[in-house]
């Protein structure tokens, strides 16, 4: 086993990078580009899209490391059928499944739904569908942790208060450490960003560890 070390707070994660996965959460056009989902509900997408630049740079380290890579997409069936009602419409407002400048909003195989150029996967790397804001909920997603032995994940994406802080919830409630690096995940709500990373961490890591980019990259490095 590698022993290596991730600088963090509230205090630095040991990890061994065979054991360490890179989880990108819904870095889709429907979030982080105009005329999606995001922007539907009334969102200004540049807010997010400071985390685009802090993923490049997590991402082709962690590809250099041979680390194990998945990518998420949230999005739903063309027939909507694993929609629940509750999430479809809102104060009578329908969003997903409706016409937008990419395609139907959060519907697979839509522009809209498709991951950013950016941060595209390469060949070998699984993109995990899934119909909620947790990426485990209905998903693979634990199976293909746990027969790749991975212990430790590395989640960016977005946005932070919603599918990252719900994903990392899950992951620490199936016994996965994770960290997150602060500028690699973004929130429509400056607030909501300082708080949701503020709950990670607080009370001696209660559900993961918060970095940034620079420190996952020398720890991948180190
Ligand atoms: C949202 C997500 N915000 N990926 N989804 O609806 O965070």
């Amino acid at each position: 086993m590698v022993k290596k070390e991730f600088r963090a707070e509230p205090f630095s994660l040991a990890f061994d990078p065979a054991t360490t996965a890179l989880v990108m959460i819904d870095m889709q056009r429907d979030f982080v580009e105009p005329g999606g989902f995001g922007e539907a509900l009334g969102n200004d997408v540049s807010l997010v899209r400071t985390a685009i630049e802090p993923c490049k740079k997590v991402l082709a380290a962690a590809r250099k490391a041979g680390l194990l890579v998945i990518h998420t997409r949230e999005g739903h069936r063309a027939d909507l059928a694993d929609c629940p009602p509750a999430k479809l419409t809102r104060g009578g407002k329908t969003f997903i499944g409706s016409d937008g400048p990419m395609g139907r909003i959060l519907v697979r195989g839509e522009k809209g739904h498709d991951l950013i150029p950016e941060l595209y996967p390469v060949a070998g790397e699984p993109v995990v569908d899934k119909p909620g804001k947790g990426a485990f909920y209905q998903t693979d997603l634990h199976l293909m942790l746990h027969t790749a032995g991975i212990k430790t994940l590395i989640v960016c994406g977005v946005t932070t208060e919603v599918c990252v802080t719900t994903t990392v919830r899950e992951a620490n409630d199936r016994g996965y450490e994770c960290i997150v690096p602060a500028d690699c995940v973004g929130s429509y709500f400056p607030e909501f960003q300082r708080f949701a990373l503020e709950m990670i961490k607080a009370q001696g890591a209660i559900f993961g560890w918060v970095s940034d980019s620079a420190a996952i990259v020398d720890g991948l490095k180190s």
